[in-house]
């Protein structure tokens, strides 16, 4: 009996066993990332550049260019890349320590400079690879390896809202917030890539996607607690949905 093939791996992922921990997020996000690179015809043309985290391996995945930045100096490699190969289609990959911490002055420069990049920024609310410290995105009260009775305001502020925050900045044409941890959800997640392509293919401006994670081994949850948590606290502090698209109007639109 000949069997039916019901699944490929696209080919923008190279056939490389996963290194990331069961429920991860990290792993979806690099598949719908390497399947909208595919569906572009971009994959030759497209230099991606790791965060320092867990995505740092991203270049034994993904089946294009892919360079290693300095932790949070993805932006600035990537403006570079960028400037000086105009039509390479160029992907900073970011955590949420990577970014909105020890990079948060290089991303909100790139930004505010409307850079032609597409951002993808994976918040699962914590630091992942060291072990689960605070990230500037972890919620009031969730206890983290160093804030073992919960985040407090007054101690350290308020979770960074980046998709929304970038936003208000001219120079970003496009800004989108998505999950990775339902069917659907990540159906629309490829989508809002795939439209950050677009604004940057078309030249507009500074994109960026952020992706909501689970992180169950840091966390301390099981994946299905995880995915519970993630809906019960997450999603009423980063609601998903478009939040800005001032690229070109799509065909038909
Ligand atoms: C300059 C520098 N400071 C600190 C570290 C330690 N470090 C490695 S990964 C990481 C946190 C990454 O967290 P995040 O960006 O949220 O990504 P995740 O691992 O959760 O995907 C830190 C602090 C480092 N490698 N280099």
């Amino acid at each position: 009996m000949s069997e039916k093939i019901i699944f490929t791996r696209t080919e923008g992922l190279k056939p490389a066993a996963t290194t990331y921990c069961p429920g991860c997020g990290h792993g979806v996000a690099h598949r719908i990332l390497a399947e909208a690179v595919a569906e572009a015809k971009a994959l030759e043309r497209t230099v991606a550049v790791a965060p320092v985290g867990c995505a740092v391996y991203g270049y034994d995945y993904w089946n294009f260019d892919t360079t290693e930045a300095a932790h949070g100096r993805t932006p600035a490699v990537a403006t570079a890349i960028k400037r000086v190969l105009p039509d390479r289609l160029v992907i900073c990959y970011q955590g949420d320590g990577d970014m909105a911490s020890i990079g948060m002055a290089e991303i909100v420069h790139a930004a505010n400079r409307g850079e032609k990049f597409t951002v993808i920024f994976i918040n699962n609310a914590n630091y992942g690879m060291t072990g689960g410290q605070m990230a500037p995105t972890t919620l009031i009260g969730q206890k983290t390896a160093t804030t073992p009775y919960g985040r407090t305001s007054e101690e350290a502020g308020y979770p960074m809202k980046m998709a929304e925050f970038l936003a208000q900045l001219p120079g970003v044409k496009y800004a989108a917030r998505g999950a990775l941890h339902k069917p659907g959800l990540i159906r629309t997640a490829k989508s809002y890539i795939k439209r950050a392509f677009e604004i940057q293919e078309a030249k507009a401006g500074f994109s960026i996607v952020e992706l909501l994670s689970i992180c169950p081994a840091n966390w301390g949850l099981s994946p299905l607690e995880s995915v519970q948590k993630l809906e019960e606290l997450m999603l009423p502090i980063y609601p998903l949905g478009l939040i800005k698209d001032e690229g070109p109007k799509k065909e038909g639109a």
